[in-house]
């Protein structure tokens, strides 16, 4: 039943009907006990490691570039002024290392996932993304997870451009799960309709890393 005033339905509107109805999206919370913001086993630490494969590619804003493709209707192409040319958001979120540190109340800025899944707009057979990143590094996240209402492409943490020891020009920051899910130096967000493990999930490490779960290797 159409009504005259209803707004027209656009591409966009009906995606988003569709993960509403899926119930995919639909809050992108997950559960987080709010007496429990440690994590079991976790304790808190005030600096700021840096872990990674031991190579830090040096990618200037002018060269990098972001490409988003597999299972979307959209593909995106962006260079670092068509990145943030998109709505920019602030979140302040915990970080939760598998190596047992935790570091609250890190205050990011950039493009929420939430955002460039209405730009790239996953199709229906979608339910995964894998990460890639300039160093070779790729890691696995079930749609749902890459959606969650936190997550976000970050640029800058406390106000300032992100170094490129903790990921700079732009990493992805996935709140709810152990930093190994959060790709440093992110050059492509692939779509697909498979799982497809990352870097360390076929390493040993827990294919998911939910922290209140102590999801931290394969067995757990
Ligand atoms: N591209 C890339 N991203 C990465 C990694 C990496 O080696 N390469 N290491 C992961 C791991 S194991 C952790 S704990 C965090 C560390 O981020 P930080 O160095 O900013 O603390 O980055 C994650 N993202
Ligand atoms: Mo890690």
């Amino acid at each position: 039943m159409a009504d005259e005033n209803e707004p027209p339905e656009s591409k966009l509107t009906r995606t988003k009907q569709r993960w509403a109805q899926e119930g995919r999206f639909l809050t992108g919370k997950v559960s987080r006990p709010e007496e429990q913001r440690l994590p079991p086993g976790q304790h808190l630490t005030r600096d700021w490691p840096v872990l990674d494969l031991g190579l830090t590619p040096e990618i200037s804003r002018e060269r990098w570039r972001l490409d988003v493709y597999g299972a979307v209707e959209q593909p995106v192409f962006w260079d670092f002024a068509q990145y943030m040319a998109q709505q920019q958001r602030q979140f302040t979120s915990d970080i939760h290392c598998v190596t047992t540190w935790s570091r609250y109340d890190n205050q990011w800025e950039g493009l929420a996932t939430q955002d460039l899944l209405t730009a790239c707009q996953p199709r229906e057979d979608a339910r995964f993304v894998v990460l890639h990143s300039y160093d070779g590094y790729t890691t696995n996240l079930a749609l749902e997870d890459f959606a969650a209402d936190d997550a976000l492409l970050a640029h800058s943490w406390s106000g300032q451009p992100l170094t490129a020891e903790h990921g700079g020009p732009v990493r992805l920051v996935v709140p709810h799960l152990y930093f190994w899910k959060s790709a440093k130096w992110l050059q492509a967000i692939e779509f697909l309709d498979k799982d497809a493990p990352g870097y360390w999930e076929v390493r040993g490490y827990h294919n998911r890393g939910d922290p209140w779960a102590e999801q931290r290797y394969s067995g757990d």
